[in-house]
């Protein structure tokens, strides 16, 4: 059989498929789930400081290409994120990434420092996300180095900044977080889209715009992954649109030490990953 195992800073991954942030919630049970069902590592979606509502319905609308969702950043209390945080770190035999956001620079402190006392494996920075009012932080190189940094002084956990493609120069923010000690890079977080119902002109989300997932974006996430991977020497997750071990294969090739697997659970649900594994496998 090929060995598929990979590195990602200090941990060995059995194989380098990676459940996305958001797509499973946070519920310990269902990422035990995708755990034992064969991904190589998981991630939680997003935690924040506080509970928060996210945006009203409808939140996900499925387009002829891909995914559209305005989810709003929904989240538990930050007590409840902790206990299922905790149960997961504890039973899972695969690497566990908390994924974690604030509204500032003192709320990611605030958080990340919280749930370092559970000790997942790894810490993302989630300041890609599309749906908030606003522009997210990670448009701007200065305010994601910042946040970078502030994090890296709260923690020993190792730190990967989720960055978003809805900018001119991906790789001019991911410099600025590896000058900051960002540990690795996830890339790429979804595009920001927007579809309209023309029988009532109206947009269809609730939040009109939303963040656009699935195989239409996979060859702009190659192009980002390729274009950080020539700029920077930290380890890059390569996410977006990958269905298939050859879609695997080619973000590997752009530069991915690892591949996030977000859409196509949806699609195809959490067999996806023994499924891709095994073309890998038959590829090499
Ligand atoms: O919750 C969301 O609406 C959301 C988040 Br946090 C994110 O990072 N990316 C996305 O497409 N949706």
């Amino acid at each position: 059989m090929v060995d598929i195992s990979t590195r990602l800073l200090k941990k060995r991954l059995k194989n380098p498929t990676i459940l996305t942030s958001g797509i499973l919630g946070i519920s310990s049970s269902t990422l035990l789930r995708v755990a034992n069902s064969g991904a190589g590592a998981v991630t939680t979606k997003s935690i924040g400081p506080r509970r928060r509502e996210g945006h009203k319905n409808p939140v996900v609308v499925e387009t002829p290409c891909g995914l559209l969702n305005a989810i709003g950043l929904s989240c538990p209390p930050l007590g409840e994120s902790i206990e299922e945080l905790k149960d997961l770190v504890k039973k899972s035999r695969v690497p566990v990434i908390a994924s974690i956001y604030g509204r500032n620079v003192e709320e990611f402190v605030e958080v990340a420092e919280k749930i370092s006392r559970v000790k997942p494996d790894f810490l993302e920075l989630n300041v890609s996300c599309p749906n908030i009012e606003g522009k997210p932080f990670g448009v701007n190189a200065e305010i994601s180095a910042r946040i970078t940094e502030m994090v890296k002084d709260s923690t020993d956990i190792s730190v990967i900044v989720k960055l978003t493609p809805n900018v001119s120069d991906i790789a001019e923010i991911a410099k600025a977080v590896e000058g900051a000690g960002a540990d690795a890079i996830s890339a790429i977080n979804s595009c920001s889209g927007m579809a309209i119902n023309i029988e009532t002109s109206r947009p269809i989300l609730a939040n009109k715009f939303g963040g656009l997932s699935g195989p239409a974006i996979k060859p702009i996430a190659v192009r980002c992954v390729y274009e950080i991977y020539e700029d920077v020497d930290i380890p890059i997750i390569g996410i977006g649109g990958i269905q298939s071990g050859r879609d695997a294969i080619e973000m590997m090739m752009a530069g991915a030490s690892a591949v996030g697997i977000g859409t196509a659970v949806m699609n195809h649900g959490i067999e996806i990953f023994t499924r891709i594994c095994s073309e890998i496998e038959k590829f090499m």
